[in-house]
């Protein structure tokens, strides 16, 4: 394999030239095009809807699921959810959110790292739009490639858990200047740890001045009111500027 690109060449110390690399950045900047075609019809539907959207993004296991599952337990008298899960392989996390009541559906990206416009367009024709106050789209566990997708959200929140390390907003900076607002979950451990909680927040501002920090533990509840706050005010918003 080449060890370039890993491509199947049969030298694996060949060298691929300028214009295999020109051609790679012009399919990527095809693809992203396409993507933001896609997602701009995906933000038609919704806001058509008066429908509030958000995208969920994070490294694996920093507890996407367990925020919904804690979310909508605790709002689901008030807002009416919908759900789509994306993940690689297994309908583990649709099934979560099954159990909670609230409709879901799985998307499986296979090889894939990240949700894409094409895939949510399609996710959403399992779910009643008309009848939703808001979607939470869980992305696939991953800090890089998630960032460049526009799936047709209002917003992108990133979640960081404290197991992580506090450095993660300046080693992994795309993800956390696209999203407004950063979830700093599982604070409960936080006895347990060396995270530099302050020093966390001070990387994740200057890379993204402004963002909106809420720490909280779904173990404990600690700061989860906040966060609903901020969804109700969201939904309110939404549904106020569509004129619904
Ligand atoms: N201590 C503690 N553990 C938590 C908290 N939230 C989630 N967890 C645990 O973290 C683990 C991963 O949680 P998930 O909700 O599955 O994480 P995820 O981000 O959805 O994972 P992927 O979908 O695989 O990317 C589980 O064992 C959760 O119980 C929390 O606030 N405190
Ligand atoms: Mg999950």
């Amino acid at each position: 394999m080449c060890i370039d690109c890993g491509c199947a060449g049969p030298d694996p110390h060949h060298h691929h030239d300028e214009p295999q690399l020109g051609k790679t950045v012009r399919i990527e900047e095809d693809l992203l095009a396409k993507n933001d075609r896609l997602a701009a019809g995906n933000r038609r539907l919704f806001d058509g809807h008066g429908l509030f959207v958000l995208n969920l993004v994070s490294s694996p296991g920093s507890g996407k699921t367990t925020i919904l599952e804690k979310t909508l337990g605790d709002l689901k008298k008030k807002l009416a959810f919908a759900v789509l899960e994306g993940d690689q392989q297994t309908s583990n996390d649709a099934d979560r959110i099954a159990a909670t009541g609230v409709p879901s559906h799985q998307i499986n990206t296979g090889a894939g790292c990240h949700l894409d416009a094409h895939m949510v367009g399609h996710g959403v024709e399992h779910l009643d739009l008309a009848g939703t106050d808001i979607l939470m789209i869980e992305n696939v566990g991953n800090l890089v490639c998630p960032a460049s997708f526009d799936l047709g959200e209002d917003f992108k929140v990133s979640v960081l858990s404290v197991t992580e390390g506090e450095d993660k907003p300046l080693k992994y900076p795309q993800m956390f200047r696209a999203s407004d607002v950063l979830l700093i979950n599982k604070i409960d451990l936080l006895p347990h740890l060396r995270f530099d909680l302050e020093k966390c927040k001070e990387y994740a501002r200057r890379i993204h001045p402004g963002i909106r920090i809420l720490e909280i533990s779904c173990y404990s509840g600690e700061g989860l009111e906040p966060w609903y706050q901020w969804l109700c005010e969201q939904v309110a918003r939404k549904k106020a500027a569509q004129g619904k």
